[in-house]
């Protein structure tokens, strides 16, 4: 088999920079390890950058996204037993963020994918990025017993955060950078209407919280625990109790419980790779990078990411020019980093750290104070929360 964009992973960012290569012409193979259903079945992701959600509509896959999707002008920060609402709208010049599920996003590109009759193989084990350092780099894997191989131009490493193509780069020319946080978010889905219109971001003796949601009947709540705990420890009545603990009394009394769809622990962590492109394998989304979800930005990194290498390899095709994939690890990093910090600084401000005393709760405290109650914090917060221009 020959492809000219091998692609390994197909998470957002695989299936993402597959419809992106496909319109322009490109043709492309996505490679997975797991069935199309588990990849359906993690729930992640719920709110979509204005960048992300103009990839999706280039990519044909805006159609269900602009009919169910929920435009949110502004977050509230609780905190101090109090909200306090950002408005982002107000505050960016009229920019927004639109609520829509990871697993809706996935959805949808598999079916504009699988409506274009395009390649992608899932169940394939022991995939193998093969001589991306020459300038014939394969892809090998196994599925039914038999060993393929794909012949390709490029290779696209994006299989996340615990994928086969970073570990596969020579680690002579990587460096990574890492920040493990001392505690983990422990999510909730539930059929029940979410507690408050805006997203709820609470900061509270207790631990941090987050009331989010899928839609007008369905919600995500989110709550810091230690990383010791297992899911097996939390019922959902455990669950719905610690919550209503962490609410101020308005929140408290409108909260609508029910069963969960869904329960998972998810680690805290700030990681980087540099660089994103070793020869002719370019790492793309969590293959690269990981934020802490807090500042919800790893899947608008992932989208971001593969706009920029899926305009590469258009330069590349269409303008026998190189200068594209030549610049876009150092064109990612420089967005990446700006929401590593932006990730970090909303998870120190918002969650309890176990170790750091009465000290650093007084810090965030003055630091939410300030930011709820200065244009000029609330802007920063704003403009970085829908998201960084391009460049
Ligand atoms: P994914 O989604 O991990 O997909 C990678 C795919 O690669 C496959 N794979 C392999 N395939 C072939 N061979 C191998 N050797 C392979 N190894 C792995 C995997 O099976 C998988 O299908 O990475 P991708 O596409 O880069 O997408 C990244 C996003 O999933 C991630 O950044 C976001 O979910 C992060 N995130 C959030 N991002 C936001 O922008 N906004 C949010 O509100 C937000 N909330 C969150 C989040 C992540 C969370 N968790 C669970 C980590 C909330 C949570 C709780
Ligand atoms: C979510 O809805 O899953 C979600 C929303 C905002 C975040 C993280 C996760 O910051």
């Amino acid at each position: 088999m020959r492809t000219q964009v091998a692609i390994i992973g197909a998470g957002p960012s695989g299936l993402l920079l597959g419809q992106l290569l496909y319109k322009a012409g490109i043709d492309n193979i996505i490679i997975e390890q797991r069935s199309a259903d588990y990849v359906l079945g993690r729930i992640r992701a719920g709110v979509l950058e204005q960048v992300t959600v103009d990839l999706l509509k280039k990519a044909g896959a805006d159609k269900r996204m602009n009919e169910e999707g929920l435009p949110h002008d502004g977050i509230e920060l609780l905190f101090k037993g109090k909200r306090h609402r950002i408005d982002l709208h107000g505050l960016t010049g009229g920019k927004r963020v639109m609520v829509y599920g990871q697993t809706e996003v996935t959805r949808d590109l598999m079916e504009v994918r699988a409506e274009e009759g395009l390649t992608t193989v899932y169940e394939a084990s022991n995939v193998q990025p093969v001589d991306f350092e020459s300038d014939r780099p394969k892809v090998r894997y196994e599925k039914d017993g038999q060993v393929h191989e794909i012949e390709c131009d490029f290779i696209a490493g994006c299989d996340g955060f615990h994928g086969i193509c970073r570990a596969s780069a020579p680690q002579d020319k990587i460096k990574t950078f890492e920040k493990v946080y001392p505690f983990g978010w422990l999510g909730l889905l539930s059929d029940t209407p979410p507690v408050s219109h805006e997203l709820i971001y609470a900061n509270t003796e207790r631990g941090f919280a987050l009331c989010s949601q899928r839609s007008a009947t369905r919600s995500r709540y989110y709550l810091q625990v230690p990383l010791t705990d297992k899911v097996e420890d939390w019922s959902d009545e455990a669950f719905w109790e610690e919550l209503k603990k962490r609410l101020d009394p308005e929140a408290r009394a409108n909260l609508v419980t029910g069963p969960s769809l869904e329960k998972s622990i998810a680690p805290l962590r700030s990681f980087v790779t540099e660089p994103m492109r070793f020869g002719r394998m370019f790492l793309a989304g969590d293959a690269a990078h990981i934020v802490p979800p807090t500042g919800a930005k790893g899947l608008n990194l992932a989208a971001s990411d593969v706009g920029y290498l899926s305009q590469a390899f258009t330069e590349y095709y269409q303008d026998q020019s190189e200068a594209g994939i030549d610049r876009y690890s150092e064109q990612c990093l420089r967005r990446v980093w700006k929401a590593e910090r932006f990730s970090w600084w909303m998870t120190s401000m918002l969650h309890n750290f176990p170790n750091e005393g009465e000290f650093n709760t007084k810090v965030q405290e003055a630091e939410l104070d300030y930011i709820v109650h200065s244009e000029a914090g609330s802007t920063s917060l704003a403009e970085n929360y829908v998201g960084l221009p391009l460049v």
